[in-house]
């Protein structure tokens, strides 16, 4: 039933494992027989919104217009996953608004700000650290932890198979799958 559909907004820092753990709960839901799609920066901050930068206002304009996106491919039937750092607390509840209660499922990928440093795998942390990237979350902006979150996934404590299981429970446990 395409009514049933919803959208999973992962939100966490640069290299917190967001783009890496929607592709594995893509990989389940597939299985399971479900038609998701996976919106990150790679298909919307190259596209749709490469007239964005990282400025405050921009966040915002980014994660409106992904958040209208995601309401299309809900309407069409589709489960999105949407890996944004959304690191503000007042645009992720503008994205939740424009979602019937139940439909947008906010799964806070935490994670300490030295391992995602650590893990650097664009090296982005080491060319802020040299001031070369302003305005870069964590470092020279704020990511603010989400208040209420459906969800809280720890990847640096759990492997990845674990936190994809953790996701597919609590969606299984809400009936969502
Ligand atoms: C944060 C930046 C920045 C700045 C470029 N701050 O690890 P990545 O590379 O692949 O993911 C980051 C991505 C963040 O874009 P989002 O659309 O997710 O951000 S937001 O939700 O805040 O609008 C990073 C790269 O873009 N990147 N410059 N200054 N991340």
């Amino acid at each position: 039933n395409r009514h049933d559909s919803f959208t999973l907004w992962f939100t966490g820092l640069s290299g917190s494992g967001k783009s890496s753990l929607a592709n594995e709960v893509e990989k389940r839901l597939f299985e399971m027989g479900f038609r998701s799609y996976i919106l990150d920066g790679d298909n919307i901050r190259h596209g749709l919104n490469s007239n964005l930068g990282f400025s405050p206002d921009d966040r915002k304009e980014n994660l409106r217009r992904i958040g209208e996106v995601s309401k299309l491919f809900v309407d069409a039937g589709v489960i999105t996953l949407a890996a944004f750092i959304s690191p503000y607390q007042v645009d992720r509840d503008m994205v939740r608004k424009m979602f019937p209660n139940g439909e947008f499922i906010e799964i806070f990928i935490s994670c300490p700000l030295e391992i995602c440093e650590w893990r650097d795998p664009k090296g982005l942390y080491l060319k802020a650290r040299k001031g070369e990237l302003k305005e870069f979350t964590g470092i020279s902006a704020p990511y603010e932890p989400p208040v209420s979150p459906e969800v809280v996934i720890e990847t640096g404590k759990h492997s990845i198979s674990e936190c994809v299981d953790q996701i597919i429970r609590y969606l299984k446990l809400k009936g969502k799958i």
